[in-house]
């Protein structure tokens, strides 16, 4: 009796407690997965390179470490005149030659009397790497540095006590400076050079020589969220040219060990990363406004056109790399008119390409989303938060998603963007627009990333799909763009 009347209020109660569907969970990550570094640093999406030392006064690109300090001499360097032209047109960080090839040290360092200190500049008591990264923290434009393992003044350079010498270096930017975003590594190591007199040429093992290991511990140490730019990484890879070229297929992932300098194909590989790669080393774009990295007089007339830079940006950003763009003050210390018009140029070009996103808040539908939640529906590609996502069941690698733009309009862009704190998953995809009740292809991919901008033929349309062909695990898009 007792066990009927227990029974019948269990399943009473039961009845009684609301239905509550399981809840759906996100997508698992498909690694390796962006640091919150390596995050921050793909949505700056472009940032500039400023090449300047004694070698602009001497018309050189690598100088050969033996110029007399007293050749440098900026009438007029303005920093503030450097930051606002880069930040007018764009540009999100600055990252600033504090010491290239030829040892030349734009800072008072306390190791050398090759440096700003015994220049004319100020008469010898400027510091450009503050006034540098004091006029960027002001216009909050982040900071980056660049010093040149490669030192062909320094007499010690091939022997222990030069990788002393850099790393005191090193602590000095890395503790004098503020924050620094990025630390660029140069690969070039040429061989001859001044050395302190002795005019040799000297070969070391790149590999072993600079012991990276420890010395990335050391700055580690005193700056932890810095991203290590070098062919390699850590941080971010080289795109393997310097013409702000990425691979159509670029992955974000590779795998370290596969990039060992002298390999046949590297420059490939760096291009476009692997599909399975194990750690996160997204590519940087590297390209300079003028021909050579440095100010040449000559190359006035050779400064990139504004549709020129706008070309690097549709290869660099538009594939997915973030663009680092050169451009090099002049010997008074000021950025070059033509370089000041070309930028500008640029700019406007930016803006009226991509002037109003049709898609913004627009209606979109997918053939299939995750549990059938809202959560993970059509709307959020179009709703402009870069935090949530369309997403579909796991094991569903290929789905549709339609976006209505109400009418007709001239569409010549499309931009599309991966979540990637889940990973890089998209292998292959298409777009299609309607046209007379019929669906016309009329662009395709392999990767999309961080972000991939396809420019398409102008057409009028009201309504696009993209088609996700192929993808490691199942896609998660957080952005659509139309223009
Ligand atoms: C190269 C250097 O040798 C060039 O002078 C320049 O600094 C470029 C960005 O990297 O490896």
């Amino acid at each position: 009796m007792n066990r009927i009347i227990t029974g019948c209020l269990m399943a009473l109660a039961f009845a009684l407690i609301p239905f509550k569907p399981a809840e759906v969970l996100p997508p698992a990550p498909v690694y390796p997965v962006p640091s919150q570094a390596q995050l921050a640093w793909h949505e700056m999406e472009m940032n500039a390179f400023i090449h300047f030392t004694i070698n602009t006064f001497t018309d050189l690109e690598w100088g050969m470490g033996s110029e007399s300090t007293l050749l440098f001499n900026p009438s007029e360097a303005n920093p503030s005149q450097w930051v606002s032209t880069l930040q007018h047109a764009g540009f999100k960080g600055i990252i600033l030659t504090c010491k290239h090839h030829d040892g030349f040290c734009l800072w008072p360092s306390a190791y050398t009397q090759h440096s700003v200190s015994n220049s004319p500049y100020l008469d010898g008591k400027g510091d450009l790497v503050r006034s540098v990264s004091e006029a960027c923290r002001k216009s909050g434009l982040k900071f980056g540095i660049y010093v040149s393992p490669w030192d062909r003044n320094h007499a010690m350079y091939g022997k222990p006590e030069y990788i002393e010498y850099y790393r005191n270096q090193l602590k000095e930017l890395f503790t004098g400076y503020g924050p620094v975003f990025e630390m660029w590594f140069d690969g070039a190591n040429g061989g001859t050079g001044y050395y302190g007199g002795a005019n040799e040429r000297r070969a070391i093992d790149g590999s072993k020589y600079y012991h990276w290991s420890e010395t990335l511990a050391l700055i580690r140490g005193l700056q932890p969220d810095v991203i290590f730019f070098s062919d390699a990484g850590p941080g971010v890879r080289w795109v393997g040219n310097e013409q702000g070229i990425a691979g159509e297929t670029n992955w974000s992932c590779i795998t370290p060990d596969t990039l060992f300098a002298g390999k046949p194909g590297i420059e490939k590989l760096l291009n476009q990363g692997s599909e399975d790669g194990t750690q996160w080393i997204p590519a940087e774009a590297d390209v300079s406004i003028r021909p050579g990295w440095f100010y040449h007089e000559k190359e006035n007339y050779r400064v990139k056109t504004s549709d020129q830079l706008f070309d690097i940006y549709l290869t660099s950003v538009g594939r997915g790399a973030v663009l680092l763009l050169n451009v090099p003050p002049d010997r008074r210390g000021l950025i070059h008119e033509n370089d000041i018009r070309s930028l500008q140029g640029f700019r406007e070009i930016l803006d009226r390409e991509f002037k109003m996103n049709l898609a913004e808040n627009a209606k979109a539908k997918a053939s299939t989303f995750r549990g059938k939640s809202s959560r993970f529906g059509a709307h959020q590609v179009t709703d402009g938060n870069k935090d949530t996502y369309w997403a579909t069941d796991d094991g569903i690698t290929s789905s549709s998603l339609e976006i209505d733009l109400g009418n007709m309009h001239m569409v010549k862009y499309v931009v599309l963007q991966e979540f990637i704190p889940l990973g890089q998953r998209v292998k292959s995809f298409d777009i299609e627009i309607l046209r007379e009740k019929r669906w016309i292809k009329v662009s395709e991919g392999t990767t999309i990333g961080y972000k991939r901008i396809l420019r398409i033929a102008p057409a009028e349309t009201s309504r696009l799909r993209i088609n996700i062909k192929a993808s490691k695990a199942c896609p998660v898009i957080s952005n659509v763009e139309v223009y």
